[in-house]
């Protein structure tokens, strides 16, 4: 038993993404996205930098997110464990391309909006209550090859239309919704992000910030016409998070600690404060960058802030400007952190740090004072199936407990947490590497990283430990 106490109408759940879980990407009139272009392997890094190779899959290549686990056929299935484990909520992503295959598209494509359908009402027949996320990571191809991706004005009135399409389809169904997923990963992964290409080596920062502007024009109009159609509705943003500790005492380090952070708050200031922050028009006008804003522009922002922050929290960060550490501690995350000397990492060299959760928790909320949604955490591991079908994973279970005893914390230090749905419950295709060997779920799906296997679905020793998580509402941690 643990001494912890959640709010009594906690949210615990879990959280997938369209990309990584549906499969059937061009069923049922379903358009081509940037993520159905990133393979298994080395390449997918640098296509998901932006240096693409082709606007269509090539054919020796594995892409893990065509099929991915057959979400879009098996959902009922994967419904009844995830109402077997409790869950109050479940996060989903709908495909932009399933409801526009190309973006533009006179009208809607109603095997799309169908599909959504059925997902809601089947989650709503379980006691389940949709989260939805309008955009995780996809943009139709349609879009990139015509206007450049969000380099161009025109994703912005697409994704409104888009937007307002979703709301007034599902406004009696969905009542949580999310913008972008990881709105800050443009800056570090721009073709997964936000599918932004990089021909010239020109100024890359011009184009990342300007595309970074019509999001946060589009995420802010999204907020309006949520509030709109859904005045019951809670729409948020939703930030790849993880606090920056610096390297030593150093002011050095610990004002680069600061900038680091920032280059993350950057996006969520703007769309819970409403407005650009000093710090941000100074790093415009000291990288000569010329953000080209409409008059309109400063209005949608300051009038549409969200009513959430939601957030994931893998693991904290830690940077230093000393050259000698950088060169020596490098951990090749997509944040430019080096290793933090005090923490273990993952098999994948993330690094683990549970109380850096509760400090980062405690750091979001005292920076917008507004309810945190916690979206996304999780340990990707190899799990290994035993001679009689068992998957023993209590590294997952000791990682989770961790964090949600430390979210516990969080939540007694006075920071208002709404729910937490963990990453991928059940397994799912990794984004930053494709693989499927890379399992985070409660629920382990047989196929590999070369797609090959039955997508028979099987139990994990955490499947129970978090049924008994959430039927306790966390006592039993
Ligand atoms: C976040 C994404 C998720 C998920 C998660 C785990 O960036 O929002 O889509 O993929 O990371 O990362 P990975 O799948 O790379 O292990």
């Amino acid at each position: 038993m643990s001494n912890y106490t959640f709010p009594k109408d906690f949210l615990w759940g879990g959280a997938i993404a369209a990309n990584q879980s549906e499969g059937a990407y061009l069923e049922d009139g379903k358009g081509l996205t940037n993520v159905d272009l990133l393979p298994t392997g080395d390449k997918r890094r640098d296509i998901m930098k932006g240096y693409v190779p082709s606007l269509k899959p090539l054919k020796d290549e594995f892409y893990p997110s065509h099929e991915a686990i057959d979400f879009y056929h098996r959902y009922k299935e994967d419904i009844a464990l995830f109402a077997e484990m409790g869950f109050k909520v479940l996060r989903v992503s709908i495909a932009w391309s399933r409801i526009f295959p190309t973006g533009e598209d006179e009208t809607p494509n109603e095997a799309g909006l169908k599909f959504y359908d059925d997902l809601f009402d089947e989650l709503l027949k379980n006691s389940i209550q949709p989260v939805v996320t309008l955009a995780h990571f996809d943009v139709p191809v349609n879009l990139i090859e015509k206007y450049g991706s969000w380099r161009s004005r025109e994703l912005v009135y697409l994704f409104e239309r888009y937007a307002k399409t979703v709301f007034s389809r599902y406004k009696d169904k969905v009542k949580y919704w999310m913008t972008f997923n990881e709105i800050n990963m443009l800056l570090h992964l721009p073709f997964l992000a936000a599918g932004l290409i990089f021909k010239e080596e020109g100024n890359k920062k011009q184009i990342q910030y300007q595309a970074a502007h019509h999001q946060l024009v589009a995420s802010a109009l999204a907020v309006k016409t949520c509030h709109e159609i859904i005045p019951d509705a809670k729409i948020g943003c939703m930030l790849a998070a993880g606090t920056f500790y610096p390297y030593t005492c150093n002011p050095e380090d610990v004002f680069h600690a600061l900038e680091k952070d920032r280059e993350s708050y950057f996006f969520i200031d703007v769309q819970s404060r409403g407005k650009y922050p000093g710090y941000a028009k100074r790093f415009f006008k000291d990288h000569h960058l010329n953000i080209e804003m409409k008059p309109e522009d400063e209005e949608i922002l300051k009038n549409h802030t969200v009513d959430f922050i939601g957030f994931s929290y893998y693991s904290s960060r830690t940077t230093s400007t000393d050259p000698e550490v950088i060169k020596n501690m490098t951990s090749g995350n997509v944040f430019g952190s080096v290793s933090n000397p005090y923490l273990e990492k993952s098999e994948w060299g993330w690094t683990i740090d549970p109380k850096g959760f509760r400090i980062t928790a405690n750091q979001l909320y005292d920076r917008y004072q507004k309810p945190l949604f916690v979206v996304e955490n999780g340990l990707g591991a190899v799990d290994e199936v035993t001679e009689d079908g068992k998957i023993n994973d209590d590294y997952r279970i000791d990682y989770l407990k961790q964090h949600i005893a430390e979210m516990a914390e969080a939540i007694q230090d006075g920071v208002e947490i709404i729910g937490y749905t963990s990453w991928g419950p059940i397994d799912i295709v990794s984004a930053s590497t494709g693989e499927m060997k890379k399992r985070y779920g409660y629920i382990y799906v047989d196929r590999d990283n070369k797609g090959k296997g039955t997508l028979k679905r099987i139990k994990k020793k955490s499947f129970y430990w978090y049924k008994s998580v959430i039927e306790s509402n966390g006592e039993n941690l």
